[in-house]
């Protein structure tokens, strides 16, 4: 067989279709292969037209039909599919040939991948890739890890179908090994937090304000004008706005309110632990669609005593409708500030060099969390680079400041009504504990030292100590 094709694409689900359908759409010869072949000839017989591809009926015609060094992007389920799919091509690649894996992998795999097909002389490139359906025909976010020579062969490729925002395509290469599918993840758990709070604003308008879905459409159409400008508010809008066709009643009250999570937050929160990186905003929106797919306890919860809901005249709730766009914006700085700070930490404990501008630059189109939002956090970090908050920049702390008064009537007013807001609530709480001059972290600190002698440090002098607490006099000593 002619070895012509530029890149490879094997996994042809709803995503790695839509991939390999955008390469050839910009004039790439693109190889395609899929475990069940009938996938394959349905691409062709659809889209075949659209460009140049190579269809493989097995791995080895596939991998034959690749121009060297192959280029060979792996786009079926993260876990074991993506193991198997690796063990089954590995043999046929010879050194210098690149793997890119698109899947949503964890990046502590990505990581042990790497390292085993680096040993074989073999550039394994874990890549996250957003913007789901849509994204990967007409161009997704693309988040690239590997080696720096490995983005030299494949990042050309990866940044002609990637989405552009002002010319610049929103693909960058973020760093070795597991760079790219750890921002994947951050930005998965930005994204969980920036829906909770978005839903907790239209709960707010809705059961505190008296407003409808359709008028709350509106309101978020309204806010989509202003700084709030994303596409996640774009769809909130038409999702609230719609109606569904057998009832008549809006399409919001007929679907059922348990929220799945496919995987991604929840690796956010747990990596986030083990880094400690205080993500409370993104784990409360995580924690938030786990409460409610928990049918039983909400059973025994439903109808306990709540707050006291007062009617609203029309201008009281546009006036509490203005409160909720001060509450949603500040508590979006902050979960974004997090996002940020965790990307910091992983890249510390794992060694990678992250530009943190490039990343709010190639979010800023293609993914999920799109907003005009991220063009001010790349420039922010744009003229600081070691940024410690997004707080540290002036508009940002303007912005916070002007929201106090509205953000707090919005989480104290939730909690007296008794509607729950878990990421406004936790946005809040954050940013009190981080502003304050002295924590209750020092009597926690008290506390573990009585019952486990876990030692404490004191702020007039260096050094460890321990206090005996079962002494008369409680001696203190140094640990
Ligand atoms: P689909 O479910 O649409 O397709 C899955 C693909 O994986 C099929 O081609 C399937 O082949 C293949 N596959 C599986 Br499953 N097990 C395999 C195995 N053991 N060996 C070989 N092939 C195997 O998934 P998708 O939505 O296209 O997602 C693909 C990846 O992209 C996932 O990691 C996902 O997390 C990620 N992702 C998805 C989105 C999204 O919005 N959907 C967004 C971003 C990232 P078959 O046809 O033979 O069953």
């Amino acid at each position: 067989m002619h070895s012509s094709a530029q890149i490879g694409v094997t996994g042809l689900g709803v995503m790695g279709r839509n991939l390999a359908r955008n390469f050839a759409r910009h004039g790439y010869a693109v190889a395609v292969h899929n475990r069940t072949e009938s996938r394959t000839r349905a691409l062709m017989d659809e889209y075949g037209g659209e460009g140049t591809f190579v269809a493989a009926a097995g791995p080895e015609e596939f991998v034959a039909s690749l121009e060297r060094p192959r280029r060979l992007m792996i786009m079926v389920n993260a876990g074991p599919a993506t193991d198997a799919v690796i063990d089954e091509f590995a043999p046929l690649l010879e050194p210098g040939d690149i793997m890119i894996d698109g899947g949503n992998a964890h990046f502590a795999d990505t990581r042990r991948r790497e390292a085993a097909l680096r040993a074989r002389g073999i550039h394994f490139v874990g890549t996250g890739v957003s913007g789901g359906e849509e994204g990967a025909l007409n161009g997704p976010s693309i988040m690239v890890g590997g080696s720096t020579e490995a983005y030299a062969a494949v990042g050309p490729i990866l940044e002609a179908v990637a989405a552009r925002v002002d010319g610049d395509p929103c693909c960058t290469h973020v760093g070795a090994d597991g760079a790219g599918h750890f921002v994947k993840m951050a930005h998965n758990g930005i994204e969980y937090a920036d829906m909770q709070l978005i839903a907790e604003a239209y709960d707010l308008l809705r059961h505190a304000g008296g407003y409808t879905p359709a008028e709350i459409a509106d309101i978020f159409r309204t806010w989509n004008q202003g700084r709030l400008d994303s596409y996640l508010i774009e769809i909130t809008a038409e999702v609230l706005a719609h109606t569904d066709a057998d009832t008549g009643r809006p399409f919001l009250d007929i679907v059922a309110d348990a929220a799945g999570q496919k995987g991604t937050g929840r690796w956010t929160v747990q990596t986030a632990l083990d880094l400690g990186s205080p993500v409370t905003a993104i784990a409360q929106a995580t924690f938030a669609r786990v409460a409610s797919a928990q049918p039983a306890l909400r059973t025994a919860y439903r109808g306990l005593s709540g707050g006291i809901v007062p009617e609203l005249s029309r201008s009281e709730a546009e006036r509490f409708a203005t409160q909720v766009e001060y509450a949603l914006y500040a508590s979006k700085i902050i979960a974004y500030d997090q996002g940020w700070k965790m990307i910091q930490d992983g890249a510390a404990e794992y060694g990678w060099t992250i530009d943190l501008a490039a990343i709010a630059a190639i979010w800023r189109g293609g993914c999920i969390i799109r907003a005009a939002f991220l063009d001010r956090i790349r420039a922010a970090y744009t003229a600081q680079p070691d940024l410690v908050s997004l707080l540290d920049e002036k508009e940002f702390l303007e912005e916070i400041t002007d929201a106090q008064v509205p953000w707090r009537e919005i989480v104290a007013g939730a909690a007296r009504r008794g509607i729950p807001a878990p990421a406004f609530s936790a946005a809040l709480a954050y940013y009190d504990t981080l502003r304050a001059a002295r924590l209750p972290a020092a009597l926690v600190q008290g506390q573990r030292d009585y019952f486990g002698a876990h030692t404490y440090q004191r702020t007039d002098r260096p050094g460890t100590f321990h206090t005996h607490w079962s002494e008369p006099g409680r001696p203190e000593t140094p640990a």
